[in-house]
């Protein structure tokens, strides 16, 4: 089938995918570097990934130096439709002669200027974490830690990523979301679980003493349910993480769909928190059988997400971001296939004919919303997606593999 008659049949259910193309152009999703290199960053100390979270496989490839990761992400963006935004953690400051290596807590702007001309070149706003794991002084934790020497220390770093989220902000003329999350918790039963919480409220309050422009900078708190030697207790749980930002009208909350139990979803949270917050932001991972990180697919989760948020009308309210890295496959194409997927839940979300289906529950007719939702799915979906592609001028299904084939054999394969 043609674009044109795939475009005829969503307009006789009165949907225009013109309009959702063009929308979707329009919306930020958040590209995580942390999936080109397995989370290790570049300060260069060859430590092993803390914080309860792991990447499993050793595909040849791994990016090693930040021109080759700026390579890898060139070469992403050149086969995905829709805006790219990246997104930074701190351990990839870039240090040279210039500025040789300061710990985390010293941490300032102009250890991410590369990226901000790299940024800046490619027209792209930049997202930011700060990285509380994979470092001598997690005790295990962190913000929480009852050493008052290691829990300022952890303040500090916070603080100065404020500083450069603000500065990546002004630099690139958009927003940045600026996410903490922390691993602090403990593998076995506790004695004092409000401790703690205590500890990681005065921390992320001190945190948040750091000056910032309300409009450019959106701090979140990532909850989490449980992580790898962390499996009895974590101290930003969900609901620790939701009244954190209830608390504040400068914190928003970041949810994970791999940080709840196994028959919890993400997508029935969306409208809760839309229901009193202005914004929110999201994770999109897919955790198989706990928060693995595998790649991103186009399957029921991350279609229903994607359908809440366009059904709270929340797209440029809803921070979308990529989270996952898997060391067992080309991770060029992870992230490209991830990528991909997401756009396409996007699209395929903004194709479905609300007004219709919210009148269909409004008067009680469950039979035909059964029915409309059903045939939605055998809609001819990939047109409108290979139109997509080509209004973006980038490559459609069937067209881009090969160009991974061709990096890995030219580029990746020579990195031993
Ligand atoms: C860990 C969290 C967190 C990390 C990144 C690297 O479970 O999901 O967001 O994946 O910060
Ligand atoms: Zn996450």
């Amino acid at each position: 089938m043609s674009y044109a008659e795939a475009k005829a049949r969503y307009a006789a259910l009165g949907v225009d995918t013109d309009a959702a193309i063009e929308k979707l152009k329009s919306v930020p999703v958040a590209l995580h570097c942390w999936q080109g290199d397995d989370v290790r960053g570049f300060e260069g100390a060859g430590g092993a990934l803390t914080g309860g979270i792991q990447t499993t496989g050793n595909y040849p490839g791994r990016a090693r130096t930040p021109e080759e990761l700026m390579a890898d992400i060139d070469k992403v963006i050149a086969l995905v439709p829709g805006q790219v935004k990246m997104n930074l953690h701190a351990c990839y400051a870039i240090f040279d002669e210039e500025n040789p290596w300061v710990d985390r807590d010293r941490l300032e702007p102009k250890h991410f200027k590369k990226w901000v001309d790299f940024c800046k070149e490619r027209g792209l706003g930049c997202d930011f974490n700060p990285t509380f794991f994979s470092h001598p002084k997690c005790d295990p934790l962190t913000l929480s830690s009852p050493n008052e020497e290691t829990r300022k220390f952890w303040v500090e770093h916070g603080k100065a990523c404020i500083r450069i989220s603000n500065y990546l902000a002004e630099e690139l003329g958009k927003p940045c979301v600026m996410n903490i999350w922390t691993g602090d918790g403990f593998k076995d039963i506790p004695a004092d679980r409000i401790g703690p919480r205590l500890r990681y409220k005065k921390s992320f309050d001190e945190i948040l003493t750091e000056p910032f422009d309300p409009e450019k900078v959106y701090p979140c708190a990532e909850s989490k349910v449980f992580g790898i030697g962390v499996e009895s207790y974590t101290v930003g749980s969900a609901e620790w993480c939701i009244k954190y930002a209830d608390s504040r009208p400068d914190c928003i909350c970041l949810m994970d769909n791999g940080h709840y139990h196994p028959t919890e979803v993400v997508s029935d949270k969306i409208s809760a928190v839309l229901a009193y917050d202005k914004k929110m932001a999201l994770h999109v991972t897919r955790g198989v059988r706990w928060d693995s990180d595998h790649v991103v697919l186009f399957d029921d989760e991350t279609k229903e997400l994607c359908k809440e948020i366009v059904r709270c009308d929340g797209l440029d309210r809803v921070f979308i971001a990529l989270d996952y890295f898997d060391a067992s496959i080309n991770r060029v194409s992870a992230w490209v296939t991830g990528f991909r997927n997401l756009q396409k839940a996007l699209l395929y979300a903004l194709l479905e004919p609300s007004e219709t289906l919210t009148k269909l529950q409004n008067d009680g007719n469950w039979t035909k919303l059964m029915v409309m939702l059903e045939e939605q799915k055998t809609m001819p979906f990939g047109d409108v997606w290979q139109e997509y592609c080509r209004v973006c001028g980038k490559p459609e299904d069937g067209a881009w593999f090969a160009e991974i084939e061709n990096y890995e054999k030219e580029i990746l394969a020579g990195r031993c």
